[in-house]
């Protein structure tokens, strides 16, 4: 494992005054980083570690990429035991539950292992406080989510002429992201849209199938449903596929938050009316970034925010905006 104190000792003495703040490439090649994703095969996370490679490729270091295959915390934990047990200088991760991840995560920070969270959080989100059970990570790099559900609000509500029923297709309460861009659509439609009712959340487990089916629940129980917004990318997959089963694309919106390339198909083919597309790349760039920042002694802000693009049929053909269409 890489040691800053001993870095600093040998510095030192070597009569390298300063040797630990004007640290570059070559100095600290021997820093591991593992990025714990929340699941291996979304193409969300695939793009996040493209980011976290080429920040690895500038600093001259090694990052790894492990994690499980459902976004689950009981799939995700032995995958972080196991990380833990190789000892790598810093985590970068994922958690899948604001709560349930905690624990886990406190053993890596016991054995000294650095700890940084990438697009959710643990616990409020609010790191080195000194206060709360989960505030130990040095610093969280993510979306803004709750202002990305309150665009998506806005999106919808423009599309559907400012009133009418709509509903959140989303995950499963408890993880940060996807709780909070209901969060802000619901807020924001409260606070803006007075005559947009939003029904109850569907939550489906991160499974498309399943999202694409509960459309078709709601469209028996709400025959002038006029619009679905997917909180992240399966959720947003199963409720283009279900309002496309219904034969209900030309009276119902979709607002989908994230943009794998399957989704923009659906924007070119007017299936889905905007996407919201997270910038993953730049969340594993800076998360590196950021961890190595850590280990070699510098300050790091406890938040780091990223950006959106948000991608309609206006804009899905321009080269500018492909780049933020995610990896597969
Ligand atoms: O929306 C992303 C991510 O931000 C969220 O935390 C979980 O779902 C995704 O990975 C998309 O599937």
């Amino acid at each position: 494992m890489f040691n800053i104190f001993k870095s600093t000792v040998v510095g030192a003495a070597l009569g390298l005054a300063g040797f630990v703040g004007t640290a570059h490439a070559d100095a600290h090649g021997d820093i591991s980083i593992t990025l714990v994703p929340g699941l291996t095969t979304d193409a969300f996370y695939i793009t996040m570690n493209r980011g976290a490679q080429a920040a690895a490729k500038a600093l001259g270091i090694t990052v790894e990429f492990q994690g499980a295959e459902e976004f689950d915390p009981v799939l995700q934990t032995p995958v972080l035991d196991a990380v833990i047990a190789r000892g790598p200088d810093a985590i970068l991760i994922a958690p899948t539950d604001t709560t349930q991840m905690i624990e886990p995560l406190r053993r890596a920070h016991e054995q000294g292992i650095t700890v940084l969270t990438v697009d959710t959080f643990i616990d409020d989100g609010n790191y080195q406080t000194g206060s709360g059970d989960g505030d130990f990570p040095m610093s969280y790099i993510a979306s803004d989510n709750l202002g990305g559900g309150r665009m998506a609000a806005r999106f919808m509500a423009e599309a559907i002429g400012g009133e009418g029923q709509v509903y959140v297709s989303n995950v499963r309460p408890g993880i940060s992201t996807t709780d909070q861009r209901e969060e802000g659509f619901k807020s924001e439609m409260a606070e803006s849209y007075p005559n947009v009712v939003v029904l109850d959340t569907q939550y489906n487990e991160n499974d498309a199938s399943l999202a694409a089916s509960q459309f078709s629940a709601v469209l028996a129980r709400n025959p002038d449903i006029k619009g679905v917004f997917g909180a992240n990318l399966f959720s947003a997959l199963g409720a283009g596929n279900g309002v496309e089963g219904a034969g209900k694309a030309e009276d119902v919106t979709v607002i989908a938050f994230d943009a794998p390339q399957s989704i923009v198909d659906n924007i070119s083919s007017g299936l889905v009316d905007a996407a919201i597309a997270q910038h993953p790349a730049e969340i594993g760039y800076f998360g590196v970034m950021a961890a190595y920042a850590v280990l070699t002694g510098e300050s790091v802000p406890t938040s780091i925010g990223t950006g959106f693009t948000v991608i309609t049929k206006d804009n899905v053909s321009d080269e500018n905006i492909a780049k933020f269409i995610y990896s597969e």
